[in-house]
């Protein structure tokens, strides 16, 4: 396919729009097939940008810049037409102004570069949930990346031809090859030249200076969360930021939940996990965002609008994620910004073997005695979903699956029990709006003050987070819904010596169990004044050896714990203004009066 061959006026206007101003040296359209991925990537070897691996097969070590190695959240702004749209949690700016800017940082920004086309679909093509996007950019990286995250090719850019709607995707590294400069093996800009924007009314998204991950790869964060979720406000949808897993019992019962974690709090791994309960069988269908619509039926249908992991590679091991461990060693995958063994092979912190000699992630030789970290903590894999030994079979599947249940989380050392029931979908709002994670001593606020990460959404919300709380509740006002329960869950409380009261990982799943049974009346509960708690016995707790304290800690309400987060919760709503929804209020005034 050629551009020269495309008959939509918008389509042809905006890529000769940026054509003309970026002036790049050639155009390429992305076919997402194995050929053009290996041609791409062979490029990158000889050009010193990527490093083939002897092992796992088909495999390429990447290392960015020391300036450009996660999420710029500083430098992401959603440039609503009014600034009270982007709301109190995001940084903003004027879309003309804004405009203004790119129209001088990308004249001539590719120059001496290739413009690459990527036509991508997040979600199956054929899916009723899906939506389509096409990314410009001039980094092969972005490119091979999103061939593994997304479903890239030339059918999606022929449909989008034909009309239907897409998201407009502009990227940038910011390094153009002008006058005799060479090229790097990772360009990209200062970090007052880096901009993630967002333009919610017209569907864009513009990212210039930043090679690296969500800043980059411009489906994920940018379009399947910021765009997407402004999107689903107006539809009437969802747009999340969940994994999504399938439980089996050793019935043969199938129930799928979503579960919304603020990033690193151990997505990929309760995506993957291994039950230690017998018979219960846990299967993946994604690991970081769950766009759902409700069926006819009255059910929320889930699917993941991702093709591939991008997961953090640092603490991944064949201890807390065996299935990551399993998906990566079939090969296909792009490491970046992990360490190198002398063998070719990848290696970053808590990985199980015990290297002497590497190369670390800044190309500097590294033994343990150098006391640095060899990987970058935020170092990834990107690796195909299709590879994964527990991917579900309908991980695919057109409709999506039905979700039976809500699970939310935190890192919460002290107050917070090991699973909440909610009371009803308002109370579960609320407890997805009051989600938060302790800050360690070592953060700014310190140890017992809460950072708040609603829904997990704070940096991912493309408008107003009070907006965004009202949407929540107008889902659960759906004529005819069936909507899942919600649940609260802690994984991570210690006890006063420090120690994890929970042994986490596969164990997780009896508290999924437990969920199982909420949802189809097995499971008994407690109400309490924080929502329904686990009845003595009903938690499937055979050979475990729990102190009877842990347990009594992990499962009772901490009454003059919950008491004392109240002010932070008030300070945390204060920030909406009026465009807090009242039940919001009402919920904690009511919570405030159950605790006495
Ligand atoms: C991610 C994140 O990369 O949430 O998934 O930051
Ligand atoms: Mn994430």
């Amino acid at each position: 396919m050629d551009i020269k061959d495309l008959k939509n006026a918008d389509l042809k206007e905006w890529l000769q729009y940026w054509i003309d101003l970026a002036t790049p040296d050639q155009v390429v359209i992305c076919d997402g097939s194995q050929a053009q991925y290996n041609e791409i990537c062979n490029m990158m070897v000889a050009s010193g940008a990527f490093i083939k691996m002897k092992w796992p097969l088909n495999s390429y070590f990447a290392r960015s810049d020391k300036s450009d190695v996660a999420r710029v959240e500083e430098r992401t702004f959603i440039c609503a037409n009014k600034k009270e749209d982007a709301g109190p949690t995001n940084y903003w700016k004027d879309p003309a102004e804004m405009k203004a800017e790119f129209a001088e940082l990308f004249k001539g920004a590719m120059v001496g570069r290739t413009l690459y086309v990527i036509p991508f679909s997040m979600g199956h093509p054929d899916s009723p949930i899906a939506k389509y996007g096409i990314e410009l950019t001039d980094s092969p990286y972005v490119v091979v990346n999103m061939c593994i995250m997304t479903r890239v090719s030339t059918e999606i850019l022929k449909r989008v031809d034909d009309g239907r709607e897409f998201v407009k995707c502009v990227h940038s590294v910011g390094y153009p090859l002008d006058g005799d400069k060479a090229d790097i093996p990772w360009p990209s800009a200062p970090v007052e030249k880096k901009y993630i924007t967002h333009f919610p009314e017209t569907r864009e998204i513009i990212s210039y200076g930043s090679g690296y991950g969500g800043n980059a790869l411009l489906g994920k964060k940018c379009f399947a969360l910021r765009i997407a979720s402004v999107q689903a406000r107006d539809e009437g949808w969802m747009a999340e930021h969940m994994l999504i897993l399938k439980l089996t019992s050793p019935e043969g019962e199938v129930k799928y939940v979503a579960a919304a974690f603020p990033s690193a709090c151990g997505k990929t791994n309760l995506a993957m996990m291994e039950p230690t309960i017998p018979g219960w069988k846990v299967e993946t269908i994604g690991d970081d965002i769950a766009w759902m619509k409700f069926g006819e039926d009255g059910q929320l249908y889930a699917i993941n609008p991702e093709a591939g992991f991008f997961g953090v590679a640092p603490g991944t091991s064949m201890k807390s994620n065996p299935n990551a461990m399993r998906t990566i060693n079939r090969g296909n995958t792009i490491f970046t910004n992990c360490a190198m063994t002398p063998e070719g092979g990848v290696w970053w912190e808590d990985h199980d073997s015990k290297p002497e000699f590497l190369v670390d992630w800044t190309r500097r030789p590294w033994t343990p005695a150098k006391g640095t970290k060899a990987a970058h903590p935020n170092a990834r894999f990107t690796t195909p979903a299709a590879q994964c030994p527990v991917i579900a079979p309908e991980w695919e599947a057109p409709e999506g699956v039905p979700i039976s249940a809500f699970l939310f989380g935190g890192r919460r050392r002290t107050v917070v029990p090991l699973v909440n029931e909610a009371m009803n979908w308002e109370h579960g709002v609320f407890m997805g709006a009051t989600m938060a994670s302790e800050m360690t001593a070592a953060a700014l606020g310190g140890a017992g003050q809460l950072r708040f990460d609603p829904f997990a959404m704070l940096p991912f919300c493309g408008y107003h987070m009070g907006d965004y709380f009202k949407h929540w509740l107008n889902i659960g006002k759906h004529k005819g819904a069936k909507l899942p329960k919600i649940f609260y869950v802690n994984w991570f409380r210690r006890g006063e010596d420090g120690h994890f009261l929970w042994p986490g990982f596969g164990d997780n799943s009896r508290v999924l169990k437990w969920i199982f049974g909420r949802c189809n009346g097995t499971a008994k509960a407690k109400a309490t004044a924080i929502g329904n708690l686990p009845e003595a016995g009903s938690l499937d707790l055979n050979g475990l050896n729990i102190p009877e304290a842990d347990l009594k800690a992990l499962l009772e309400v901490d009454c003059k714990g919950w008491k004392d987060v109240l002010p932070q919760i008030e300070a945390h709503f204060e920030k909406f203004g009026a465009k807090l929804p009242a039940e919001m209020n009402k919920q904690l005034a009511d919570l405030k009066a159950r605790l006495g």
